[in-house]
This record gives structure tokens, sequence and C-alpha cells, in this order.
């Protein structure tokens, strides 16, 4: 179930710069349908809950000060095997590391400002959207 499913976040530097349109237009041409989008500014508490997994780690502090620092845009996307084919299109979390024409390859500045989140598992997509889509604005 929701295997054609995944949640993605553009980031607050990606936002803050303009890259909205730009990593949207990529993530059509790569034959992703935006299912539901939202724009949000994400609270700390959001934030934390949303990285839970990172609570302890040595860039935690500093990823929940960066996700709350502005708005971002919030979606659920729609592909054949998305969580893969997304995890592919955005590249590894270091942009340093991230194969050329990737989206953070494109648009990220530092591995914590790396322009766009994609789920790492179908489980974790239906968490993840569930923090901001009702059950209304989900396909599967
Ligand atoms: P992912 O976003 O590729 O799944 P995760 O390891 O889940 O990567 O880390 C979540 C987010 O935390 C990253 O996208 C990035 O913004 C930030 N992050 C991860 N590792 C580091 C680091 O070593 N320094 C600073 N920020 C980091
Ligand atoms: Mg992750």
């Amino acid at each position: 179930m929701c295997n054609d499913f995944t949640f993605s976040i553009i980031k607050p530097n990606a936002v803050r710069t303009g890259k909205t349109g730009p990593i949207l237009a990529m993530i059509n041409e790569n034959g992703f349908e935006i299912e539901a989008m939202r724009m949000v500014k994400l609270t700390v508490q959001q934030a934390e809950s949303f990285y839970a997994v990172h609570r302890g780690k040595s860039f935690f502090e500093g990823l929940i000060e960066f996700m709350t620092s502005g708005p971002v845009v919030v979606m659920i996307l729609r592909h054949e095997d998305a969580v893969d084919q997304f995890r592919k299109l955005i590249g590894a979390t270091d942009p340093a590391k991230a194969e050329p024409g990737t989206i953070r390859r494109t648009f990220a500045v530092s591995i914590q400002m790396n322009a766009v989140h994609g789920s790492d598992s179908p489980e974790n997509a239906v968490r993840e959207s569930n923090f901001f889509f009702s059950e209304i604005e989900k396909y599967c």
C-alpha cells in the first residue's frame, strides 16, 4: 500500500532564495505528480517531532533551527516506486556527494541546507504525510 507515494519538503533556504519554482519544475519534469501541496512555517515542536529519529545527533539542534527559520513547502508526490525514485532524484544528503543533475547537487548550499527532504521508506512517507495532510487529501 502507498508504494506510489512519497513525501517531500522544499527546505527554508531553497524557498527563501526563490528556488521553489525551479525545484517543482524538476519534480514535474521527472514524472512526479504533485498530489497535495502547502506552504507552512514549522514550529520547533513540529520540527523536533518530524526529525525525532535524529534527536541526540550532533546536527540535531542546528537542523531544528534551520527547518524553523522560514516557510517550507510540504507535498505528497506520486510516481511508480516513489520513495526510491525520489531519493534518486534528490541525490545524497551531502550535496558534494550527490550526482550531477540531482536536486541537491543543483540547489543545496551545504549538507544542512540541502534544499529538499524525501522520505526514506513507504512507512515514513505515510507517517510524514500525516504530519501535514488530512485523509481527504491523500489518495492511498
Ligand atoms: P536525508 O535528508 O538525506 O534523509 P538524514 O540523515 O535523514 O538525511 O538527515 C536529515 C537532515 O539533517 C539532512 O537532510 C540535513 O538537512 C541534516 N543533516 C544530516 N547530516 C548532517 C550533518 O552531518 N551536518 C549538518 N546537517 C546534517
Ligand atoms: Mg532521512
